[in-house]
């Protein structure tokens, strides 16, 4: 199986690989707003809503059979750690939102989790290769506790912004703040540009 390495992003950032402030870890540290939410396959329901032409919801099997691919990709914590090399797979945001066919309105996008988790991006943000829907890390099924069944990823963003336990999707038409955004957490989130806090 092929794997798309998108390791260099940094590139686009004129940064290094390992962001201003940050550590790398091997551990793969877990960091949750309250505690895992239960699940079971066959009551999950993902969902697509908002400024789309067809607002769509999938079970986990559907969901699963969606177009999908492995990315190499690194992980940056606003608290300071980050994971080189995890192997995630999943489904695209790009791809997703082809199939829903986002509306020419839409501007900003709004991620909910399972344990009332939000987090906002402007949609250019998440039109980008490496956001992805993913169910696998490194080639196991996705752990619970690094929000299993299927989470969000944004290596191109502090990891805040990729809910675990994803519930679904909002395409919006004006900016909304997300859970950490509300609490002072950046709302932009560029690992390289250090902005964590707003
Ligand atoms: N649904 C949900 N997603 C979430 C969180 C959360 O509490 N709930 N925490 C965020 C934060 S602050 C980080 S750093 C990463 C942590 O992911 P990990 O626990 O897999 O390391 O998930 C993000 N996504
Ligand atoms: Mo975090």
């Amino acid at each position: 199986m092929s794997v798309r390495d998108v390791t260099d992003l940094y590139e686009e950032f004129d940064g290094e690989r390992l962001p201003p402030g940050q550590r790398e870890t091997e551990r793969f540290p877990v960091l949750s707003k309250g505690g895992t939410p239960s699940w079971s396959a066959d009551t999950w329901e993902f969902e697509v809503w908002g400024a789309v032409d067809d607002p769509t919801s999938f079970s986990l099997s559907e969901f699963r059979d969606l177009p999908s691919e492995t990315q190499r990709q690194d992980f940056h914590c606003v608290t300071g750690w980050s994971r080189f090399d995890n192997e995630f797979t999943g489904v695209t945001f790009p791809t997703l939102a082809d199939l829903v066919g986002v509306r020419d309105d839409a501007s900003h996008v709004m991620f909910y989790g399972f344990d009332d988790y939000t987090t906002d991006l402007t949609l250019a943000e998440c039109m980008r290769e490496e956001v992805m829907f993913v169910w696998e890390l490194d080639g196991e099924p996705l752990p619970d506790d690094h929000g299993g069944p299927v989470r969000v990823v944004t290596p191109h963003k502090y990891a805040y912004k990729g809910s675990k336990w994803v519930s679904g999707v909002e395409f919006l038409t004006e900016k909304e703040l997300g859970y950490w955004e509300k609490r002072g957490y950046s709302d932009t989130a560029n690992p390289w540009n250090e902005e964590r806090y707003s």
